[in-house]
């Protein structure tokens, strides 16, 4: 039998298992075989499948953000809209046939917008280029879900496309870390009291894993689901903003009866698109890190833009893959410092005004002596003035 009748079956019989206390635990490990076979479907271990053949997309700007919709809701003279692209708009289903890049210029963030294939119902299971399409969206910050005024539906019908790739949109990473262990069985230790799950489940989903000795953390009250995403291990946890496109073609009472949060527009006659940038920009919680030279002071005018949560590692990344591979140490200032030119590693996690030093392995860079030095007058004149920049950076008090 081959994945896919697999997963066929399992559905029919989770489908057909009445949900109650007594088939809880069934229920739990029918999702986790479930899960278990569509993370087969989403990166197959043998070849062919999702690899090859993909859009050759190169992610440029402070953040990339994708549309993903159904063919014909407008996505393309949206793209158009917000960043002067050109990309092919037609009255016929499946215009764009490849990923097309736009920037977005807003606020000081350059914003890169891919037009995308529209995806269709199966999109997941490899109808059209939908696997391909949902593929880009795992690797956005950021997913513009577009649905045309007349199909308010597709929503449900798009969301379920994305969670079968393993896409989790508006989710954060549950609190929870699974250490797999040599021998002692499944030990769990929550930090607060646990309403959906249970020991019994927990090891239960692990054993399907093949991992019949780990110890649990959770520090969440979680669900069963919430917990087989973790031991799947491939999910991609991501934001998205709704769009409903051509609202020209309706009244606004006919818009007040839609029950589900979007950002109402019209791409082709240019309505609430300024709202939207703003919801976009929003949504993306990006903030201001600048980049100091070994001597030299800090850049205060052209922050690096990154999204809040970053760390070290997320910043070295944006900047060049070299500086990761030749990563020594970071030296910041700022408010995620606990004082002032704090020594710090990759998974330090950075806050908006921060001003940051990377010291590469072999080089000339800043050294452990030279920091006192570096910490002097010249670094705490930098701080200040980065107080008052231009960008309205405000910075707090140091924490010496
Ligand atoms: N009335 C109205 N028509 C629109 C609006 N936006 C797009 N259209 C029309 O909708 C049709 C499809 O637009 P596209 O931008 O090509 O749609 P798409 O989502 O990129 O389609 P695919 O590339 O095929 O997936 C075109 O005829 C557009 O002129 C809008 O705001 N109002
Ligand atoms: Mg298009």
């Amino acid at each position: 039998m081959g994945v896919t009748e697999k997963l066929n079956e399992l559905e029919a019989e989770l489908a057909r298992t009445q949900k109650n206390k007594a088939t809880e635990f069934h229920i739990g490990i029918l999702n986790a075989k479930i899960a278990k076979l569509k993370r087969e479907l989403i990166s197959p271990s043998k070849s062919g499948g999702a690899k090859g053949g993909g859009f050759d997309v190169r992610k440029t700007g402070d953040s990339t953000v994708v549309f993903i919709g159904l063919p014909s809701v407008g996505k393309s003279t949206l793209l158009n809209k917000l960043t002067g692209s050109k990309s092919e708009v037609a009255s016929y289903a499946f215009t764009t046939l490849t990923c097309i890049p736009g920037m977005l210029d807003y606020k000081g963030a350059k914003i890169q917008l891919l037009d995308l294939p529209g995806i269709i119902i199966g999109a997941s299971e490899g109808k059209g280029r939908g696997r391909e399409v949902l593929a880009v969206a795992r690797s956005a910050d950021l997913i513009l879900l577009m649905l045309d005024v007349f199909q308010p539906d597709a929503y449900e019908a798009i969301m379920r496309e994305l969670a079968n790739m393993g896409i989790r949109v508006n989710q954060h990473r549950p609190d929870v870390v699974v250490t797999k262990k040599l021998k002692g069985g499944v030990n769990v230790t929550s930090t607060i009291h646990m309403t959906k799950i249970d020991k019994r489940m927990i090891a239960g989903v692990l054993g399907e894993y093949g991992i019949h000795n780990a110890d649990v953390v959770l520090r969440e009250d979680i669900t069963p689901e919430q917990f087989i995403d973790i031991v799947v291990g491939n999910r991609k946890y991501i934001d998205a903003v709704t769009i409903l496109n051509k609202i020209d073609l309706v009244t606004p009472e006919y818009i007040k009866t839609l029950k589900f949060e979007f950002v109402p527009v019209s791409a082709e006659k240019d309505k609430n698109i300024e709202d939207l940038k703003e919801a976009i920009y929003q949504k993306l919680d990006l903030i201001r890190i600048y980049t100091k030279p070994r001597m030299g002071e800090a850049d205060l005018t052209e922050p690096l833009m990154i999204r809040r949560r970053s760390t070290v590692r997320d910043m070295c990344e944006r900047l060049s893959p070299d500086l990761l591979e030749n990563f020594k140490f970071a030296i910041v200032w700022g408010k995620s410092a606990k004082f002032d030119g704090q020594k710090l590693g990759l998974d330090h996690m950075l806050m908006d005004g921060d001003i940051v030093h990377i010291a590469r392995k072999m080089s000339t860079d800043i050294t452990s002596e030279e920091l006192d030095q570096a910490n002097s007058e010249r670094i705490k004149k930098s701080v200040a003035a980065s107080k008052t920049n231009k960008l309205g950076v405000k910075k707090k008090a140091n924490h010496y």
